[in-house]
């Protein structure tokens, strides 16, 4: 009150008003456009298929740096959004640091929920079922073709089941931190399901067997999951 007094006594108050403006503009964290969501159960929920150390590293590092360079790189860019959707539709029009880590932090936001504690005969049923059986003949031959997609992405990437604008279920695959959902995607859709090939997702436990690993996380996938995404 004495500082507030003083000023206007001084005819400085509205030096006064645009510097507690400023301050209260400094004071609004500038990172907050994205937050790491929480994994959906414990880190050791999903073994043996995904060992826990993997698990800590991949959410808690890999996830968490994407989040952290995405909330750097929207920063630079003058960008204010919550709408991650908005920007992997126009991520040609934006910066590299944006498409990577963006992507990477939807990617892994879709990619968690989808796993649950392994199960053995787990296989999808009702809906989803049916649904892949139409698309592909079975859900072994749905099986053979995205293991197929995930073996012959060279490098770092993603294997996808997708459902086109017109309905159709189709496999495909991304680079990097890419997704369909991008305007860059070779073919674009929504991901109805989405496995992480990067050798960061399973190296610790299956080394360079990246055949191992596709053949073991059919136990964790989550059907309900698949099922939800597929409606959506
Ligand atoms: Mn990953």
């Amino acid at each position: 009150m004495e500082r507030r007094l003083f000023l206007r006594m001084a005819g400085l108050a509205p030096l006064a008003f645009s510097l507690k403006e400023n301050i209260l503009q400094a004071a609004i964290p500038l990172h907050d456009h994205f937050t790491l969501p929480p994994l959906p159960y414990p880190t050791n929920a999903l073994e043996p298929v995904i060992d826990t150390l993997t698990m800590e590293i991949h959410h808690g590092r890999h996830h968490k740096g994407y989040v952290d360079n995405l909330n750097k790189a929207l920063d630079e860019a003058g960008i204010h959004t919550h709408d991650i959707l908005d920007l992997m539709r126009r991520v040609s029009t934006l910066s590299p640091a944006i498409r990577n880590n963006g992507g990477g932090h939807w990617n892994h936001s879709f990619f968690w929920p989808l796993m649950r504690p392994p199960r053995e005969n787990n296989v999808p049923e009702g809906q989803v079922r049916d649904a892949l059986n139409g698309a592909f003949g079975s859900f072994e031959a749905f099986r053979d073709q995205f293991k197929k997609a995930a073996m012959g992405r060279f490098g770092s990437g993603w294997a996808w089941l997708v459902k086109t604008s017109d309905g159709k279920l189709i496999i495909t695959s991304t680079p990097n931190q890419d997704n369909p959902l991008m305007d860059v995607a070779e073919l674009r859709g929504t991901p109805v399901l989405g496995l992480d090939v990067w050798e960061h997702a399973y190296y610790l436990k299956y080394q360079n067997k990246r055949a191992d690993y596709i053949d073991a996380w059919w136990k964790v996938v989550n059907w309900d999951q698949v099922a939800k995404n597929l409606q959506g």
